[in-house]
Parts: structure tokens; C-alpha cells; sequence
């Protein structure tokens, strides 16, 4: 499977990252990175060691994305990404290897779009900005996607943005540039939705830590237990701030989509007010794969597997 990846550098992002580098169904065509959950530049520093460190000598360009927001996520998340460029094991090799494009990550899927003969699929599990500005240069383009899997949105009544203006049913992502999400939705492509209606099914606890750090041994649970390390542990009730294995259960759902439940759904999104963001289902709108349910221990067992071929 030819697949282009866009994150935005938070801690699920660039674990996202490492075991689509161990997938050996996937051939991985390049990576985007945005500085929505994140800051771009060690957003895309820490891209570029981890595709070095667990790439397994593939050559990967990696571009960086000019995309901005009046909407910006919270500032102590965004920082984490600052420690994961600075994590040891992403810093014994120097200098970085992997190619740093000088054009927008947006120009750089272009490029790969325009190239390709073959239909690839899209893995985003950032906002949907770069696509949405890809669409509305090149709409044609879109004929050389085969599907969009999109970790964002919800149908669910309760999202996770706690912001002054927001009223709380929208998901991050899709708050961040709810106008992508209409661009990208109003378009032909077949989409996959990996909403907060699966993740909320994989939370990170304290027993997926201690397992992790059991296996520490083994430099691919090494890397996601110092990963991990950096977000705080909420175990006592969920809150803004509790997290989850979001952006990996749509790396997993690439290719394992058996582990998980799908149904068809229409929808659209809604792009200002106080419900700026929020994903409705609607008859009238766009029809969407919604990964639905998550058979939580094949997951997580999948990760595990996947960290054991790290090397
Ligand atoms: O809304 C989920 C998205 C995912 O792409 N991100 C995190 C994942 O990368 C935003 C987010 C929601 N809650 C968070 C988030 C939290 N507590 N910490 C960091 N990011
Ligand atoms: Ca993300």
C-alpha cells in the first residue's frame, strides 16, 4: 500500500510515525508536518530522526507545512514536541540524514500527487489543511487518491475542545480548520473517519505504561514508553487533557482495519459560531466510512507487535 503521512507533531503523531515504519505493508511515499499540535520546526526535526533511527535505511523526504490557524491548541501541548526531538534515542546518530524538502508540505504532496500513477492513500492525523489546500489549487488531483484516512471529528454530543468561545462538541482537529474539513468534504475523495467515537475506546493507562516499561528492553518500547512519559497521567476522571491513542488507532485501522467496527454515515461540518467545527450527521451530506467500535486488546496487542520488529 502507497501511503503519503501528514501529522502535526504530537506525542501520538510521531509514535504514529514509527510503527507506520514497521508496517511492512506499507511503503511510505513521504510525510507532512504541521505545527497545529506542535511547533514546526521540532515537529519536523523529531519526523526526520525518527524516520532515520526506525526507518530501516529508507530514504523519506519530509516537508513542512506554512499552514496557520486563529485557533491554535494549547500551548503546554504544542511543547511536548520540543522534548521528543530531544529524546536521546533519537540523538545518538548525528547529523539528520533524512531530507528536509524547501517547498510547503502542501506543494510537496502536489508534487507526489501529480507523479504518481497509482492512487495513494492519504493518513491524516492533523488538521486537514494541507489537503484542503492541494484540493482548491488542483482539484483534479484528487482522482490519484484512493481514500483519506482522517483521525478528526465526532458525532458524538461531547468533543474535546474546552475553549472560551467553543461550545465543547467539536474535536480538535476539526476546530483547528473547520474550512479544510468543508473543502476536503466537499470533494470526491473516499473517506475513512477515525473519530472520538473509536479513540475514546483506547485510552493510555496506567497498565499500557507498566507494560511498555516491562518490555523496556526492546528499544521500540523503549521508545514509546519515554514517548508517553511526556503526557501526563489523568486516571482519576477524563478530562481535556486526558489522552488517548487517537492518531495510532488510525495507523492501525490502515492497515488492521479487522480489529476495529465501521458504518456508513453521512455528514457535514459546521464552520462558524459557537459550534465552529463540530461534525453533524445530516442525510443530505457527504457519505463517510466512520470507524465505528475497537476490539481494545487486538489493538493493543497489534502495538505490540509492531514495537517488536523496532531494531
Ligand atoms: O483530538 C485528537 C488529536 C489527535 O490527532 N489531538 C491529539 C492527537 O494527536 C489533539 C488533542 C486532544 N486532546 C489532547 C490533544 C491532549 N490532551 N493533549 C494533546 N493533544
Ligand atoms: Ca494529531
Amino acid at each position: 500500500m502507497k501511503v503519503y503521512f501528514n501529522h502535526d507533531g504530537g506525542v501520538d503523531d510521531l509514535t504514529s510515525l514509527f510503527l507506520l515504519l514497521q508496517m511492512p505493508e506499507v511503503t511510505l511515499l513521504g510525510v507532512g508536518v504541521m505545527g497545529a499540535d506542535s511547533y514546526v520546526e521540532p515537529a519536523t526535526s523529531a519526523t526526520q530522526k525518527i524516520i532515520d533511527r526506525f526507518g530501516k535505511g529508507q530514504s523519506i523526504e519530509v516537508a513542512s507545512s506554512d499552514a496557520g490557524t486563529r485557533h491554535p491548541f494549547p500551548t503546554p501541548w504544542r511543547l511536548e514536541t520540543f522534548s521528543m526531538t530531544a529524546l536521546p534515542l533519537l540523538n545518538e546518530h548525528e547529523p539528520i540524514k533524512t531530507p528536509l524538502r524547501s517547498d510547503s508540505a502542501a506543494d510537496h504532496l502536489r508534487r507526489i500527487l501529480g507523479e504518481t500513477s497509482e492512487p495513494i492513500t492519504l493518513l491524516f492525523t492533523g488538521p486537514l489543511t494541507d489537503l484542503a489546500t492541494v484540493i482548491r489549487a488542483q482539484p483534479e488531483l484528487t482522482n490519484k487518491i484512493s481514500r483519506l484516512v482522517w483521525m478528526g471529528g465526532t458525532f458524538l454530543e461531547r468533543g474535546n475542545v474546552e475553549e472560551p468561545e467553543a461550545d465543547g462538541h467539536a474535536e480538535w482537529n476539526a476546530f483547528w480548520d473547520a474550512e479544510a474539513v468543508k473543502t476536503v468534504w466537499d470533494s470526491n475523495i473516499d473517506i475513512d473517519m477515525v473519530g472520538l467515537e473509536s479513540t475514546n475506546n483506547v485510552p493510555l493507562t496506567s497498565a499500557v505504561r507498566r507494560h511498555w516499561a516491562h518490555r523496556r528492553q526492546q528499544v521500540g518500547f523503549d521508545f514509546l514508553g519515554n514517548s508517553y512519559a511526556l503526557v501526563p497521567e489523568l486516571r482519576h476522571f477524563v478530562t481535556n487533557s486526558t489522552y488517548f491513542l487517537w492518531d495510532v488507532l488510525a495507523t492501525c485501522y490502515l492497515t488492521h482495519p479487522e480489529i476495529t467496527t465501521t458504518k456508513l454515515v453521512h455528514g457535514d461540518v459546521v464552520t462558524d459560531g459557537p459550534s465552529l467545527g463540530r461534525t453533524i450527521l445530516t442525510a443530505s451530506g457527504r457519505p463517510i466510512r466512520l470507524v465505528d467500535t475497537v476490539n481494545n486488546e487486538r489493538f493493543f496487542d497489534l502495538i505490540d507487535d509492531l514495537a517488536s520488529a523496532a531494531n
